[in-house]
């Protein structure tokens, strides 16, 4: 067993940690111990399960097996395992924003129904209507949605644009045509667009119509599956190709329509004090912890546990109220639009049912350890499954619907409450430790602060004030102390006046260690140049952009940069690392990054060590075809100084 300084770098995980030891409660630190040694061909990336022919696995050192049964050879293998890790994760992000879209749709659907049927019409054409379980909240972001897509917006009603938007969006998915995404189109510069169409003819690859212009959400993500069957491309390069493709589909397609969307329906966020860790779990309250990634439910469950009937109950039953906390992405989406605090990122979701003050963890999908159930029987706490698509064996199963969005919420938040009598008080230990921290950097909100332009910002990084801005996103991975990373690698950064933007579980990892403080800028872990600036302009050295299709709206930023300065996203000083990365969707956000032009550090080396053409590409080639690469290092201070120098390499080549 791990000592629990070995496990996290933070404190209240720490605590739980040795808690669940003491109570012989199995976690994902024991889990990973019981997997070693893991799997030397899985690791670099060498068996193939594709067909009944196998399984296969080249032997790493060069001597036989060399190929499979059919004949692949290592680096053909680990190219199509790393396409269907990019598929899996474009896929997972994706159809959580075709969930998205489709909600806005059977909102405005829902309001014309209504109106027919004589109700509020006025109210309805605005989609404010309280009798629709999801409005638009945000009428200037749809209007300038609208207006991106081309879509005549004068004259329109509310219900009216956001159903053709929802439809723009929904056809990203299913077209057939040859054509780039109708969203990429609107939101690329049109620098960057060329890199994109390009790419693959400075490959090799000129039978790439299109380069690696995604042309379907779906279709990428589908062609990923078909090429990397048996017997269908061999080509590291194609595979690699379509790899970038799928993955720019999810950035400037599927993750952009989630966030998009949702600023719609649920509001663009804006910037506001909460806090994170922990701690926020509250000894006399009824405590909710959603966990999951689609806003679309954690939405609700926030707007139901303010519910009076549920309150009062709430009250009956001995507590003194409800307290929804956030966990993961979705704990991200209702931190940033509404200040919900956020318990903890993923390798948190086990400590916080060992508080044992939990009633109720309601999860949607993705980074949901079914382990949760299991530890969750160690306690009163109730898992709650709500997605048709993630049943977990062994919770309460209250699927969700977005027509009867409040009443399911309800019956969740109720299922809740009613849980609470049967909490343990002698069980009970909730850390102490929380921190403040200020959140809600979309977009909109950085342009307000700065005065409506991004010219500040920019100024400040010509001027060598700022030395250039790093997207830090991903998740935890057991493999590495819990934050560890992630605050080693922001620090680093910081110290050399490097401008830190950053979503999903780094965000939270930072939040929980101050650095979303502007008091933070006067640490010595911040440079001159970056702390003149924080103050300046009231900001922290770290800008919490949100959860992980949020990445999106670092994309977004990079793009407004690179058309202010009339250049492609590759010539900026800017870079993307995922220091503690884990998931499938981490390894296509990497991959979309680079492939926008962001060169992209991560610190858990991905299965493909056993393909050296495949590594070479990856992390050279790529300078070639689309301005930027991966950075693999493990070590964070020598990858602070990799992604360094690369940022004065840029600048250098701008002349500044
Ligand atoms: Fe999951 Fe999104 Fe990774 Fe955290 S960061 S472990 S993906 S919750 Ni996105
Ligand atoms: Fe083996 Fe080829 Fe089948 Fe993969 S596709 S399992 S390498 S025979």
């Amino acid at each position: 067993m791990k000592k629990y300084k070995e496990v996290s770098i933070d404190s209240t995980t720490q605590q739980m940690y040795e808690r669940a030891q003491e109570m012989g409660i199995e976690t994902v630190w024991e889990r990973l111990e019981k997997q070693q040694p893991q799997c030397g061909y899985g690791l670099l990336g060498v068996c193939c399960r594709n067909c009944m022919m196998g399984p296969c696995r080249i032997n790493p050192f060069g001597g036989e097996p060399r190929r499979g049964v059919c004949g692949a050879d290592a680096d053909t293998i680990v190219a199509r395992n790393l396409l269907r890790m990019i598929a899996a994760g474009a896929a997972a992000h994706s159809d959580h924003g075709r969930h998205v879209a489709l909600t806005l749709l059977i909102a405005a659907e829902m309001a014309e129904k209504f109106k027919k049927e004589g109700k509020p019409v006025l109210e309805l054409d605005n989609m404010a209507s309280s009798t629709l379980p999801y409005q638009v909240r945000d009428v200037e972001k749809l209007k300038a949605v609208a207006e991106r897509l081309g879509i005549e917006t004068e004259g329109k009603t509310v219900r009216e644009l956001a159903k053709e938007v929802a439809e723009v969006a929904l056809h990203d998915f299913g077209k057939q045509d040859e054509e780039a995404l109708a969203f990429l189109k609107a939101y690329l510069n049109p620098k960057t667009y060329e890199i994109f169409e390009k790419a693959a003819e400075k490959a090799g690859m000129p039978w790439f119509e299109n380069g690696i212009l995604p042309r379907g959400i779906d279709r990428e993500i589908v062609e990923s599956l078909h090429r990397t069957h048996i017997g269908t491309d061999h080509d590291p390069v194609s595979i690699l190709l379509h790899g970038l493709k799928t993955s720019l589909g999810d950035a400037w397609g599927g993750s952009l329509i989630a966030t998009e969307l949702q600023d719609v329906l649920f509001g663009t966020p804006q910037v506001i004090k909460a806090e994170a860790n922990l701690g926020v779990l509250k000894e006399d309250y009824v405590n909710i912890v959603v966990h999951g990634h689609e806003p679309v439910l954690s939405e609700k469950i926030v707007e139901a546990a303010q519910d009076p009937e549920l309150l009062e109950l709430a009250e009956k039953l001995g507590a003194k109220g409800i307290n929804v906390v956030g966990m993961c992405c979705t704990g991200l989406e209702v931190l940033m639009r509404h200040g919900i605090p956020i318990a903890g990122n993923f390798l948190q979701q086990e400590m916080a049912i060992v508080t044992g003050a939990v009633e109720a963890m309601v999860v949607d999908v993705q980074c949901i350890m079914p382990a949760t159930v299991d530890v969750a029987r160690c306690f009163h706490t109730k898992i709650i499954d709500t997605s048709p698509l993630a049943t977990f064996p062994g919770a309460i199963h209250i699927k969700f619907d977005e027509r009867r969005a409040d009443e399911i919420a309800k019956e969740i938040v109720k299922t809740a409450v009613e849980n609470f009598p049967n909490r343990s008080k002698q069980r009970v230990e909730i850390p102490k430790e929380k921190m403040a921290g200020y959140v809600g950097f979309s977009v909109e909100a950085i342009l307000k602060h700065f005065g409506g332009s991004l010219k500040p910002l920019e100024e400040a990084i010509v001027e060598g004030k700022i030395k250039g801005v790093a997207g830090l996103v991903g998740c935890n991975n057991p493999k590495i102390k819990q934050d560890h990373n992630h605050i080693k690698i922001a620090n680093e950064l910081m110290k050399r006046d490097v401008l830190l933007i950053g979503t999903g579980c780094w965000a939270t990892a930072a939040m929980k260690y101050g650095i979303f403080l502007p008091e933070y800028a006067d640490t010595e872990n911040v440079g001159p140049g970056l702390r003149e600036f924080a103050k300046e302009w009231g900001i922290p050295p770290a800008l919490n952009m949100g959860s992980c299709v949020d990445c999106t709206r670092m994309l977004v930023l990079a793009d407004l940069i690179a058309r202010d300065l009339n250049l492609p996203i590759s010539a900026l000083p800017v870079v993307g690392s995922a220091p503690e990365a884990m998931t499938e969707k981490a390894v296509s956000i990497g991959t979309y990054f680079v492939a926008s032009g962001i060169t992209t550090h991560l610190g858990i080396v991905p299965p493909v060590l056993g393909g050296p053409k495949v590594v070479k590409i990856l992390t050279q080639d790529l300078y070639d075809i689309v301005g930027a690469a991966f950075i693999v290092e493990p070590d964070p201070y020598k990858a602070a100084k990799l992604m360094y120098e690369h940022i004065m390499k840029k600048r250098k080549e701008l002349g500044i």
